[in-house]
């Protein structure tokens, strides 16, 4: 299978070329690249030294500029770079000159690592730290020509926003692709305040074992469904594993909610100007960073007086866009849709900006529509020309339907959601998240896997009759109830092709306890209807004539996300296994009480 390269390629520094590169597509190699390779420990202002490669044509033609990668994950070594570096990311070696750093603390840089290290107006961070970088660069590497761009897949687009903050004078591009925008709203390790379990333990871990490796946690059994299950309440981690000695998963325990540790690591509230040309890119099955280039993208849109920010959306996994883009999981999309969006849309763009070349026209967002398989382009995102919001409406005896319920009544939906046996949130045994390969392409698996199970619950339209193409944000209203304190929601709108495949179009958890203040929890009434809206993020999709829509609504979904003990408990990383406890769930579906999902419609 040809996806999801990123993480089945952990060797240091193929992992770090490859996070850098617009060029590599997963095929086979024509030839090789062999540029010049030069390592440098660059100083930053307060003396801690980045360890940093450098890498240019080997007969360089005329003044190049700087194209910028700094990452927590490792630069790559000389001797994998001599043996020569796939012929696809010629088009970026011959006309870049590359560089990639490790960000504080991380394999030989100096200093000491922090996880998505906040700003701090009086000392050292990722924004200082790369003013620094390029101001070492334009005045020590010959043959630059005065101008640098950042790129970068996740942590490190996160480090190009913040490059981006306050940039260098010589900075003039950014390619932020699937960066982290907040981490308890809705990036890796919390969706509205639910923990990511199996991200959040797996990562903390990863980054936080070893300075200078990337560390798989070792699971002793294959299904690490069974295996978080047996952890038991989440204090046990600490208690069992990781001894207080790694500091991520301090953080996590000492701040359940979104409080001002959060606050200060997101970026939203610090973008007040585009001061640099901007590139968003997201992935639509992204099962990481979905919703940071999307926040990204609309924080900046509100200052964007220079058209200089935009957004691309394609039908990609994290990372996707520098592999191969025809197909993800089942799905085939007609054509490499990551090599056009490199040759046609990132290498132009940056050319224009860097390099001084082409038109640097670019539509403000160039979206890909699943479900027909085309390219769009749009003056707004989301746009709102031709758009009607409609509501689908949950219905008696698992219909869904565009009329309003007409019952009277107390017309409900009921399941009972057990934490001791918790929905899989994918086909089991839940292979390690890393390095995979399942958790890739988990949110484009068929999810008739869960027809037995009595804890998903499931509303669906008769077969359309046309096509119903859905462009925009996406959003669910619930009226539900809880027999316990506490509660998670999880809707899924889904695709259910004419051969029975259904596919997640979009989904969103919510914890309870923050349906009114993500800082301050409060306990759920017991028994009560309550109405709940839940953010179910944006799409463009098509659900073809003789598809039906469904919406899926359960209480668990593990070890993707820990799971709610359902009796209110302050802090949920010190709860007690008496907490979790069985809980009767109500979906209501009447006049009064009317579920739906609103939909954008074109
Ligand atoms: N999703 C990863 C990450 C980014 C930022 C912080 C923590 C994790 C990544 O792929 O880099």
């Amino acid at each position: 299978m040809v996806l999801a390269p990123r993480w089945r390629v952990r060797r240091r520094a193929e992992l770090a070329i490859m996070r850098l590169s617009l060029l590599l597509a997963v095929l086979p190699l024509a030839g090789e690249v062999h540029p010049d390779y030069q390592a440098a420990m660059i100083p930053m202002r307060d003396g801690v030294r980045l360890q940093t490669v450098v890498m240019r044509p080997k007969q360089q033609n005329g003044p190049l500029p700087f194209l910028i990668t700094r990452t927590p994950y490792g630069v790559p070594a000389e001797d994998s770079v001599a043996r020569g570096l796939p012929e696809s990311q010629r088009a970026i070696l011959d006309r870049y000159i590359v560089v990639i750093q490790n960000i504080r603390g991380r394999f030989k840089s100096e200093g000491t690592f922090v996880m998505q290290r906040p700003r701090n107006p009086r000392g050292v961070d990722e924004t200082t730290d790369a003013w620094d970088t390029v101001d070492w660069l334009v005045k020590n590497v010959a043959g630059n020509n005065g101008r640098a761009g950042f790129i970068g897949t996740s942590y490190d687009a996160w480090t190009a926003v913040q490059a981006a903050l306050d940039p260098h004078p010589a900075v003039k591009a950014i390619v932020e692709q699937a960066s982290p925008a907040d981490m308890w709203l809705g990036d890796d390790f919390h969706h509205n305040g639910a923990f990511r379990l199996s991200y959040g333990f797996e990562y903390a871990a990863l980054l936080e074992s070893a300075a200078e490796e990337n560390h798989h946690f070792v699971f002793d059994r294959p299904d690490t469904y069974d295996w978080y299950l047996a952890l038991g309440p989440l204090r046990n981690a600490d208690a069992r594993y990781f001894h207080g000695r790694i500091p991520t998963w301090r953080d996590f325990v000492a701040h359940p909610d979104y409080d001002e540790f959060w606050r200060r690591q997101t970026v939203v509230p610090l973008i007040n100007d585009v001061k640099v040309p901007t590139l968003n890119v997201a992935g639509w099955w992204d099962q990481e960073d979905f919703y940071g280039p999307q926040k990204i993208y609309e924080a900046l849109e509100r200052h964007d007086v220079r058209r200089w920010n935009h957004f691309v959306a394609g039908p990609w996994n994290h990372g996707q866009w520098s592999g191969y883009g025809g197909r993800l999981g089942d799905l085939e999309f007609g054509s490499d849709t990551a090599l056009h969006y490199r040759e046609r849309i990132a290498l132009p763009w940056l050319d224009y900006w860097l390099r001084g070349e082409g038109s640097g026209e670019l539509a403000e967002a160039t979206v890909f529509e699943t479900g027909s398989n085309v390219w769009r382009e749009y003056a707004k995102w989301p746009p709102v020309d031709g758009v009607a919001t409609r509501k689908l409406y949950l219905q008696a005896g698992g219909a869904l339907s565009f009329e309003r319920p007409t019952d009277l009544g107390k017309a409900f939906t009921k399941y009972v959601s057990d934490p001791a046996n918790p929905v899989p949130y994918r086909p089991r045994p839940v292979s390690p998240t890393y390095p995979g390969p399942e958790w890739p392409v988990w949110l484009v698996q068929d999810q008739r896997f869960l027809a037995k199970r009595k804890d998903v619950v499931s509303w669906r339209t008769t077969p359309l009759a046309d096509d119903l193409r859905v462009v925009g944000n996406i959003v669910a209203n619930l009226w539900a109830s809880t027999s316990g304190t506490d509660s998670d929601w999880v809707v899924k709108l889904i695709d259910v092709a004419e051969d029975g495949f259904q596919l997640i179009v979009a989904d969103e958890i919510l914890r309870a306890r923050y349906r009114n203040s993500f800082e301050m929890p409060e306990a759920v009434p017991a028994s009560t209807p309550v109405e709940y809206r839940i953010d179910l993020h944006a799409a463009d999709h098509v659900f073809k004539k003789g598809h039906r829509v469904m919406v899926q609504v359960q209480s668990t979904w593990f070890p993707l996300y820990d799971r709610n003990p359902q009796r209110f408990a302050p802090n949920i990383f010190e709860a007690a296994e008496s907490d979790y406890r069985k809980a009767t769930q109500r979906v209501y579906h009447s006049d009064r009480r009317a579920s739906s999902i609103i939909l954008p419609t074109l």
